[in-house]
């Protein structure tokens, strides 16, 4: 049964050292068919200072506590009380070490929830972030807590030949009744979340590494039987990453071994346990045949982000979870960074930004809305958030893009050298860069307490007379937005003044402080910077690069977004300017009733779209970014008020309809070129060259009717990314046709056995566009191939449809909103973190128009006053309804 809500809400303002502090910790895992023996043995002291009275008090999980020793004697009964939860221990010695032997027994093959030690498809394995070692044994399972691990596994030879733990491996040895054992030595001091074990039948690829200092160091990945060389392009995106992170930051391994292990059921992405990282499968396995580029991005970035987190996580770790962001937020920064260095920066930089703007402004500006660090939680899992991950991200961007390059480098230093070993806090981590740079961060500081997305006002004035440009500046806080109040922030705004040449002025202005070469530096309320002497009135192009997560409110005319979308030569900045202003045209048609029959879009901006996707001056991955249209999601969200989902899918159908008529020779040549008997090959560029052809077949559809291209592509298709760029046509724009059902059959046909390419068959159907949808979704959760038990199988079919079929889930009659729900009760059973995760899809309700509103609010409703709810799904759904 899922834990049900104990009431409990943990407070920042609350935290304190705990009065034991531990020295190291030992443990003997054995395995069984059904079982799992854990004895632990962990030396203690009471902390200096602490009171002398305070009694141990261990968290547990679902525990069954089956020994317990004080230094190597039971105690007597009434020194100690154990429970499913807790164990406390009392009368413990004040001046010296002692040990404690605690056993605990466990059955992984009924641990659905996937937190702790569980099996997947036969191999046993641990996820213990957040809070998961508290479900193996009890322990000070908080951050704070570091010691050094050694771990004995012990098991049958055959059901599991391969033993892994955290650290080195020292010792390997046979066992009576062919079982065998391995110890593993982490001489690193590390908190409890950062444990894994892994045992198994697997198999493995593997490759030495040497550091730059000569460190030599054995990498391996490890993945169910017979798929190993599909772990090929991550073994080699690991080595890519160290080499970056020596050189980029100068950041070295440290053990003498880093393993990998791929794993189908899996609540999240992967994890960086110590030495020991534990991927879910979808992370690590591909080929050309089933995965797509962005699969191939999506393992790339995550074995990156993984790999990172052994400094920016591990030597260095969090102090509670309120730090959280201290290491996702740095750490998914350092992972953009190595993609923006191993692809296009610009490229890359607009995908962020599309994410962020996504996943995290709604999350912003909805009920589910926290600080960057928040100050209190009720379940710690539903903070791994867009906001800690990618807003937390863009704070350490700020911080960049305020001290430079070499600035950044000096306060990373410090960071490292000042807190390797530490449990830090976000305090820790902004003095580095005041120290090591003598600049002053209180304002760039004050975003990581602050909820919600500012608004940045932008206005100017030009004085042709006087040659004169004035810029005015302007923050506003998100009204309500709980946090640090009414001091401003400190907003970097990158910029530049942009000549009818295409080129920047090299213009310092003569009025206003706080601007350091192309940033302005708005530190106050209002600022306003004075230009004078450049000769014409510039094009002002403004937050290049994205520079802060804010609102843009820039009164800029039509003609001069236009011109930049064409001129600027920060190719950020052109996509940004076109994608906001084809966003502002297609939230404005959303608005008008029976707005579909309209044209949305000007042919001035139609052009710009084309004219972007045209230039072969651009390269092919930039120029894709320009034609792919903003989403459902985010024309929603710039609404804010009153959205009708049918009005804005046909608002953006026509828009798409229109866009593919006037280009659509440009499209057919577009698609012609594709390059479909070439080689299939990762790189940037050749990536590039398919979502560009791939954009051109989509608007080809639309603009034409003909599933015939789609048709033919997906049957000569080489790869994956054409095949399912073309079933992605004829399944969304001609459901029901002869020709999507053969496709959708011959695609189920071809890779049944497949579980990450049958996610793909599920999704696909998942976010047809069609009211339809809901009896589609209902129907595949029967299919075989689906199970709730699988977090990947789950996302596919029912958090697909709920996050990205907006026609469906928001269907007038409430029925997508059921369906949700009543899956919800189903998943929440065996696993309250992703119920609580496929919930959030629901945070937005608020901006409905009514009748929908009111169906959602009531789906929500009666789902929280169901009694046996996880605490989990309870804590989203309380949120979202406050
Ligand atoms: N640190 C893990 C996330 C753990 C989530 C726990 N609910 C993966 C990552 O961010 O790298
Ligand atoms: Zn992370």
């Amino acid at each position: 049964m899922p834990r049900t809500d104990d009431g409990q809400t943990i407070k920042l303002a609350d935290y304190r050292a705990t009065d034991f502090v531990l020295h190291s910790v030992a443990m003997t895992i054995r395995l069984f068919e059904g079982r799992a023996d854990i004895d632990t043995t962990l030396e203690l002291e009471r902390r200096k200072g602490a009171d002398a009275a305070a009694p141990l008090v261990l968290d547990g999980d679902e525990l069954t506590l089956t020994g317990l020793a004080l230094d190597g004697t039971p105690p007597e009964g009434d020194r100690y009380k154990a429970s499913p939860e807790r164990l406390e221990i009392t009368d413990l010695p004040s001046d010296r070490r002692f040990t404690l032997d605690v056993a605990t027994t466990l059955v992984p093959e009924n641990n659905t929830k996937l937190m702790g030690l569980y099996r997947s498809n036969g191999i046993w394995c641990t996820q213990c972030e957040a809070e998961g070692f508290r479900r193996i044994t009890y322990f000070l399972d908080r951050p704070d807590v570091l010691a050094p691990y050694t771990v004995r596994i012990e098991a049958d030879r055959g059901a599991a030949p391969i033993l892994l733990s955290n650290g080195n491996p020292t010792e390997t040895g046979t066992l009576p009744d062919n079982r065998h054992f391995a110890v593993w030595d982490d001489p690193f001091n590390k908190p409890s979340y950062l444990f894994a074990m892994v045992a198994g039948d697997l198999d493995l690829i593997h490759e030495p590494f040497t550091t730059a200092s000569g460190k030599s160091v054995s990498l391996a990945i490890y993945t169910e039987k017979g798929r190993s060389a599909q772990a090929r392009y991550a073994l080699n995106a690991l080595k890519r990453s160290m080499v970056w992170d020596e050189r980029r930051f100068g950041r070295e391994y440290d053990l003498d071994v880093f393993n990998i292990v791929a794993i189908a059921d899996f609540n999240m992405g992967a994890m960086e346990n110590k030495g020991l990282n534990i991927f879910n499968h979808k992370y690590v396995l591909l080929d050309p045949e089933t995965a797509t580029d962005t699969d191939y991005a999506g393992v790339e970035t995550v074995i990156a982000h993984e790999y990172f987190h052994n400094w920016t996580g591990n030597r260095i770790t969090c102090r509670d979870w309120f730090q959280l962001c201290l290491k996702e937020g740095l750490t998914v920064y350092r992972d953009q960074e190595f993609s923006a260095d191993e692809r296009s920066a610009t490229v890359q930089r607009i995908s962020s930004v599309r994410r962020l703007k996504a996943h995290q402004f709604p999350e912003d500006q909805g009920p589910l809305q926290h600080p960057v660090r928040p100050t209190e939680y009720r379940e710690i899992n539903n903070f791994y958030t867009a906001t800690v991950y990618d807003k937390g991200a863009e704070l350490v961007r700020m911080i960049e893009t305020i001290l430079g390059r070499e600035g950044f480098r000096k306060g990373m230093d410090l960071y490292f050298d000042r807190h390797d070993g530490d449990a830090a806090t976000v305090e820790d981590f902004i003095a580095c860069f005041e120290v090591a740079t003598g600049e002053d961060l209180s304002r760039l500081a004050l975003w990581y307490g602050q909820a919600g997305t500012p608004t940045l006002t932008v206005t100017e004035d030009y004085d042709a007379a006087a040659d004169r440009l004035t810029v005015g500046f302007k923050q506003t806080l998100q009204p309500g937005a709980a946090g640090t109040g009414t001091t401003p922030m400190h907003i970097p705004i990158r910029f530049g003044l942009v000549g009818s040449n295409g080129q920047d002025k090299d213009a310092a202005p003569v009025q206003g402080a706080g601007v350091e070469g192309a940033v302005v530096h708005l530190t106050e309320a209002e600022a306003s910077v004075v230009f004078e002497n450049l000769g014409e009135r510039p094009y002002l192009s403004v937050l290049r690069d994205f520079s802060a997560p804010v609102t843009l409110d820039h009164a800029q005319s039509e003609a001069d977004r236009l011109a930049l979308a064409r001129l600027d030569p920060n190719l950020f900045n052109r996509w940004r300017i076109l994608n906001d202003l084809v966003g502002a045209a297609l939230t404005k048609a959303s608005r008008r009733p029976s707005s579909a029959t309209q044209a949305p879009l000007a042919s001035e901006i139609i052009d710009a779209i084309l004219g972007s996707a045209g230039d072969e001056s651009l390269e092919a991955a930039f120029r894709a970014q320009a034609l792919a249209l903003p989403g459902e999601a985010e024309i929603a969200r710039m609404l804010a008020e009153n959205v009708d989902p049918d009005a804005v899918h046909a608002v953006i159908e026509t828009a798409r309809g229109d866009v593919g008529k006037r280009g659509a020779a440009l499209f057919a040549r577009l698609h012609a070129d594709r390059e479909s008997s070439v080689e299939f090959s990762p790189d940037a560029e050749s990536v590039g060259k398919r979502a560009l052809a791939n954009a051109a077949l989509g608007y080809l559809a639309a603009a034409t009717g003909d599933p015939g291209p789609a048709e033919e592509q997906y049957t000569i298709a080489g790869n994956m990314t054409d095949r399912l760029a073309a079933l992605t046509v004829l399944v969304h724009r001609f459901p029901d046709t002869p020709a999507s059902t053969s496709a959708l059959n011959d695609f189920y046909d071809r890779f049944e056995r497949d579980g990450l390419v049958i996610d793909k068959w599920f999704a696909i159907q998942a976010t047809i566009p069609s009211p339809k949808a809901v009896e589609i979704v209902a129907g595949l959760a029967t299919h075989p191939k689906f199970s709730l038990k699988n977090p990947n199988r789950v996302r596919a079919l029912v958090g697909t449809f709920a996050a990205a079929n907006q026609l469906a889930f928001h269907r007038a009659d409430g029925a997508g909103y059921r369906w949700v729900a009543e899956r919800l009760v189903e998943i929440d059973r065996l696993n309250p973190q992703v119920s609580a995760r496929v919930a959030t899809t629901f945070r937005s309700w608020r901006s409905l128009e009514p009748a929908r509103r009111d169906k959602a609010s009531a789906t929500l409703r009666q789902l929280i006053e169901l009694k046996d709810i996880s605490a989990d799904l309870r804590d989203i759904l309380g949120r979202s309804l406050r």
